[in-house]
């Protein structure tokens, strides 16, 4: 098959046809077609996500694992289908290690509290690397300073790669957890996780994957990975905001104690003691968003169709087109150049704020994100305050790259 993007002829996607699944993308912002190239932020809903939470909502809403009645059977139905759904996504072992969480910074929060803050003390370590999202620092900070143990921050290089030889020597028998990103939100860099993981397991620590720009755009397979756990967010891979997955093993999850107490988490309550339920309820206190996980399960559901591996396909054509194109434009640095990158052109221009940019761009119709990225220790090692993103899904085309190519060129000589 082959199909039309922009005026360039691909081989994979058709990717006219999947954009007609996408209604937002179609309207004008600032009187010019919308190009939308944020989608590392948060992407897009398809018809098919959109309509499963619509008639969720129109035929079978009621409350969860509470009543007899017709409706909460069909809800909860709903609800414990699309959590298999995301087990046979990551190739979870069982239903049982998928946790529903607000996000992946839930999650990892979730981790945090339930797995760290029992077990860690003064002597312990937490080795992150430099490249991480505040999601994948802030709660271990938070936690170093609940137990005194101490974190550790394995070094990048100058393309923005982890230095694994400086991870490996960092790694010791103080180390009891490795928390790193899959994939790098502010530079894209894909980190060899499955490599680092066998590291860590060799010197005893147990690992914790953040998949959060990782799992939109590429096959992850938890167990291949062989990680104890991994966190992502619904609203990065077309699916509703307000729900993502912490995956945990299960022998390690039922060693846990819950994070939150109310409703759902237990099986009885008296003023004697609690009996706390099993997995993976045992860590979903309160109704949850139920209507999330149908929208959740409806975008795997939807990604599935279009496979993964045509995804990851078609958005190294994307990357390798913008990286070439926005090369050209005179003045402009790209940050974050590693061999192995996910579709996220992170970048400065000479002479222009990223945040000027942002608003250049936008007056033609382009979204990108500017500012830190909730990286702040990534902008500091590469000497710059804050980079423009454009960061990319399979829906996207080189035509808008080409459109974010000229606003640039435009940007260049109003500054100039
Ligand atoms: N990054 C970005 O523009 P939540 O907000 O919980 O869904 O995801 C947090 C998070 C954790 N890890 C990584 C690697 C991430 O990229 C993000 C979210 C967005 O890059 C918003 S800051």
């Amino acid at each position: 098959m082959s199909a039309r993007a922009g005026n360039i002829v691909q081989p994979g996607l058709d990717v006219a046809r999947i954009r007609a699944d996408f209604p937002i993308l179609h309207q004008a912002v600032n009187s010019h077609p919308l190009a939308y190239l944020d989608n590392a932020a948060s992407s897009q809903r398809p018809l098919q996500v959109i309509d499963a939470v619509a008639e969720y909502y129109r035929s079978d809403h009621a409350n969860v694992h509470r009543g007899v009645h017709a409706l909460s059977q069909r809800a909860t139905d709903a609800f414990e289908g699309a959590r298999s759904k995301l087990r046979a996504f990551v190739n979870a072992a069982s239903d049982k290690e998928i946790i529903w969480t607000r996000g992946t910074t839930e999650a990892i929060n979730l981790v945090a509290q339930a797995w760290a803050r029992p077990r860690l003390g003064p002597g312990d370590e937490i080795l992150v690397s430099r490249m991480e999202h505040h999601a994948n620092i802030v709660p271990w900070q938070m936690v170093c300073e609940q137990t005194g143990a101490t974190l550790v921050v394995a070094p990048i290089d100058e393309k923005g790669e982890i230095r694994l030889d400086e991870f490996e020597r960092l790694l010791g028998p103080a180390t009891r957890l490795v928390a790193v990103g899959h994939v790098s939100n502010a530079l894209g860099t894909i980190n060899p996780v499955r490599e680092m993981t066998a590291m860590a397991k060799a010197a005893g620590a147990a690992v914790l994957l953040d998949g959060a720009q990782a799992v939109p755009h590429m096959r992850v397979d938890v167990r291949e990975l062989g990680c104890d756990f991994y966190a992502f967010s619904s609203h990065k891979m077309c699916g509703p905001t307000g729900i993502g997955v912490l995956y945990g093993r299960e022998a390690i999850l039922a060693e846990m104690p819950p994070w939150q107490g109310g409703g759902d988490m237990i099986l009885a309550v008296s003023f004697e003691g609690t009996i706390y339920n099993d997995l993976p309820w045992k860590f979903e206190a309160g109704t949850p968003n139920i209507a999330g996980a149908v929208g959740f399960g409806a975008a795997v559901d939807y990604l599935e169709d279009i496979g993964m591996d045509a995804i990851a396909a078609r958005e190294a054509q994307l990357l390798e087109h913008a990286t070439r194109v926005l090369s050209e434009v005179p003045g402009l640095r790209i940050i974050g150049t590693a061999e192995h990158k996910a579709a996220v052109v992170s970048f400065v221009l000479e002479g222009i704020h990223p945040h000027d940019i942002g608003t250049i761009v936008d007056a033609e119709g382009i979204a990108v994100r500017t500012g830190h990225h909730c990286a702040m220790p990534v902008m500091e090692f590469f000497g710059v305050p804050a980079t423009a993103r454009a960061s990319y899904s399979f829906y996207n085309t080189e035509e808008e790259t080409e459109r974010l190519a000229a606003a640039l060129n435009k940007a260049q000589e109003m500054f100039a």
